[in-house]
């Protein structure tokens, strides 16, 4: 079993994270990394939404994954178990990365994997203080789960307006939920029209393909370019 590597990230003394993420961006775009920050409620399925990718990701792209967390390291053991590159980032209580905690996470995990074309981020399960960081990631995904109820966008609209991506997992519970599609739409688009959704069973597999191709298409334009 590989052991995990853990980070004990430091809490950036810099003042303007937003100027920070701006530069840590164009760093990512120089070395042709694809940064994904992964935001969701504890329990939405952002690691198994990572397990389901891999079966499209691997032999087609390098890519890891920063695992970030307030004290456990039970995520990065299971990607590594599954044989993606993984370091666990703790942030000492914090519920939140900025810019600077990333960069710290993109140097740890490059000197144990080396070259990654496609870096994710699964940020602290919480839909409130991730969404007000910018960690200059290319991409900010969010995952809304069917049992969470389609009440989320309305509670926590800063989410759901810093997302690029909502992806709608646990589709497969739909028939013993009162989840409402056409009203979770609405209000995403209420707040950002421009919002890509993909509706997803992790665990089924169901739509993770048209997600992945999503990805792959972004990472490779953003590393062309
Ligand atoms: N029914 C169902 N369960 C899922 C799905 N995706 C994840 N889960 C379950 O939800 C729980 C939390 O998933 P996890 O990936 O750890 O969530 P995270 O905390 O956001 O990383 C686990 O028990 C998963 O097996 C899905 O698509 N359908
Ligand atoms: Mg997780």
């Amino acid at each position: 079993m590989d052991l995990v590597k853990i980070i004990e990230l430091k809490e950036s003394i810099l003042e303007d994270n937003d100027q920070d993420a701006a530069v840590l961006r164009d760093e990512l775009k120089n070395k042709k990394i694809f940064l994904i920050n992964l935001m969701s409620s504890p329990g939405s399925g952002k690691t198994t939404t990572l397990l389901a990718l891999n079966r499209y990701f691997k032999n087609r792209i390098r890519w890891g994954v920063m695992e970030a967390d307030i004290d456990s390291s039970v995520d990065a053991q299971t990607m590594l178990e599954a044989g993606v590159p993984s370091v666990q980032l703790h942030t000492g209580g914090m519920c939140h990365l900025d810019a600077d905690m990333t960069r710290q996470g993109i140097r740890s995990i490059e000197t144990e994997a080396g070259n990654l074309e496609l870096l994710f981020l699964e940020n602290i399960g919480n839909l409130v203080c991730p969404a007000e960081f910018d960690t200059g990631a290319a991409l900010n995904m969010t995952i809304l789960s069917v049992p969470e109820g389609d009440d989320k966008p309305a509670k926590y609209p800063l989410m759901y307006e810093v997302a690029d991506v909502l992806v709608v997992n646990k589709i497969d519970t739909l028939p013993v939920f009162d989840f409402n599609k056409e009203k979770t739409e609405r209000d995403v688009r209420s707040r950002n029209p421009d919002m890509k959704i993909f509706y997803i069973s992790a665990l089924t597999g169901e739509g993770v393909e048209a997600l992945a191709d999503y990805i792959l298409k972004c990472a490779e334009e953003w590393n062309e370019k």
